[in-house]
């Protein structure tokens, strides 16, 4: 079993290799969000979308076991999204990216959202070849989710706390949630937003603008 997950693991991180040298050359920022179905990705996203697209080129890969419905819901803003179904898999990997990013029409700069399969467990593993993983964790889901999936809120680099705007009608401790993604991670960024309503997301979108900027500067530099 170790042998197998180690040879399948070594040969998604070549693809995702290849994919971050290919999002580099075209100083494309391109991140994974990850979360358990529901928590709001494709809201976030939508909303997302509409405060950058004015500025800067956005492109999107949807991942679902079935159905292109998000696709659809990324296209109705304007932009580009490719929806990539995977059957009975429970996770995007890299060679499906890889596949997906050679199909698409990729812009010179801009963002890449990948949008991962709902689930806090198995996307954790697999590299996509992006700057960052992001997780999100919606109100709704208990503030103990960073402690029992341990793996995702450590893979990723920043975590959305969604669904804000239903903390008057939850039990939610946010600093307790917070406290265990911390424990977890202590180097995870952490932004509390709503996607129905646009609160904390200045913050979100100044931390995107600041790698986009970053990954530019990077280039510039050689
Ligand atoms: N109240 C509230 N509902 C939200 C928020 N974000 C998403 N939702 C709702 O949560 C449900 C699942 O959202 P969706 O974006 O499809 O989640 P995904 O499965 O992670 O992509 C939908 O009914 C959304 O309207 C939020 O910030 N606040
Ligand atoms: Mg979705």
């Amino acid at each position: 079993m170790v042998a197998i997950e180690q040879n399948i693991l070594a040969k998604n991180d070549g693809y995702a290799e290849q994919n971050r040298a290919l999002l580099r050359e075209r100083r494309i920022f391109a991140l994974n969000l990850v979360s358990s179905p529901g928590s709001g990705k494709t809201t976030l996203l939508v909303r997302t979308i509409e405060a950058l697209r004015s500025r800067c080129p956005v492109t999107v890969i949807e991942g679902d076991q079935q159905t292109a419905n998000d696709a659809e819901r990324i296209r109705a803003t304007g932009v580009p999204a490719l929806q990539i179904n995977t059957g009975k898999g429970c996770h995007l990997d890299a060679h499906m990216v890889g596949a997906a990013l050679r199909e698409m029409k990729l812009p010179q700069q801009g963002f890449l959202f990948i949008e991962n399969v709902g689930n806090l467990v198995c996307p954790a593993a697999f590299d996509l070849g992006e700057a960052h993983k992001v997780a999100i964790l919606s109100v709704t889901e208990g503030e103990d989710k960073p402690l029992k999936y341990p793996d995702m809120f450590l893979a990723a680099d920043v975590m959305l706390l969604n669904k804000c705007d239903l903390l008057p009608y939850v039990r939610f401790d946010v600093e307790l949630a917070v406290a265990n993604a911390l424990r977890v991670n202590p180097t995870l960024a952490v932004f509390q937003v709503s996607a129905e309503t646009g609160q904390g997301f200045d913050d979100w979108l100044a931390w995107l603008d600041s790698g986009l900027a970053a990954l530019a500067l990077t280039a510039a530099s050689g």
